[in-house]
């Protein structure tokens, strides 16, 4: 069954200047739509036409089959980055705030190593809040590398930080976006539910 464009779990004009109605228009309707045609295209070429999207993901990185990796881990990455997003202002709770207060010290010292992670990585990729051995670990991975891929990296959260992601209301400046991304824009409690370790399933398909 080929794979499919996620619906918006919020209206596309409920970030206000945060994000914008032309940014989400270009990034879930024309960029995350060309990863998904991509990947049907792609996929029954390399005999993986009914294989789900994260045994797709594994398969193509086994198999060194680049163009497929990246087109179907973008169409996971961004599956998963939109439910990390929430219009109405959240703070972690319960277990996670306990966890963040463990490893970083606090959520502000929390978004502050989100936002040097995300801004400091070189070009294109994705900031990601994983757990790793119970513990939360802030990292960065390249291009369209995605946690699926990496045995052990549990995927909590992540910020998109391909130009696609905020030019339209940014123009170059990534810091600007990824400070209000943070401090107006996290879903907290889906951070908090992919701490039971099945974050993967979460923006999986097929
Ligand atoms: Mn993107």
């Amino acid at each position: 069954m080929p794979f499919v464009l996620p619906e918006l779990p919020y209206p596309k004009d409920a970030f206000g200047d945060t994000i914008s109605v032309e940014t989400f228009q270009y990034h879930h309707g024309k960029h995350h739509k060309a990863y998904v045609d991509k990947t049907n295209q792609l996929a029954p070429e390399a005999g993986l036409g009914d294989a789900r999207l994260s045994a797709v993901i594994r398969q193509a990185r086994a198999g060194g089959n680049q163009p497929l990796f990246n087109n179907a881990a973008q169409l996971w990455n961004h599956s998963f980055y939109w439910q990390c997003l929430s219009p109405e202002q959240q703070q972690p709770e319960g277990r996670l705030k306990a966890l963040v207060d463990e490893g970083f010290g606090g959520h502000e010292a929390l978004l502050a190593a989100l936002e040097k992670e995300a801004v400091g990585h070189f070009a294109s990729g994705w900031a990601w809040l994983v757990l790793d051995g119970g513990r939360l670990k802030v990292t960065s991975l390249h291009d369209a590398d995605s946690p699926v891929a990496h045995e052990g990296m549990q995927p909590l959260l992540t910020v998109d930080v391909w130009e696609h992601a905020y030019y339209v209301d940014y123009r170059n400046d990534r810091a600007g976006h990824v400070k209000a991304l943070l401090a107006n824009a996290i879903n907290w409690d889906f951070v908090a539910q992919n701490l039971d370790g099945n974050g993967v399933s979460r923006a999986d398909q097929g």
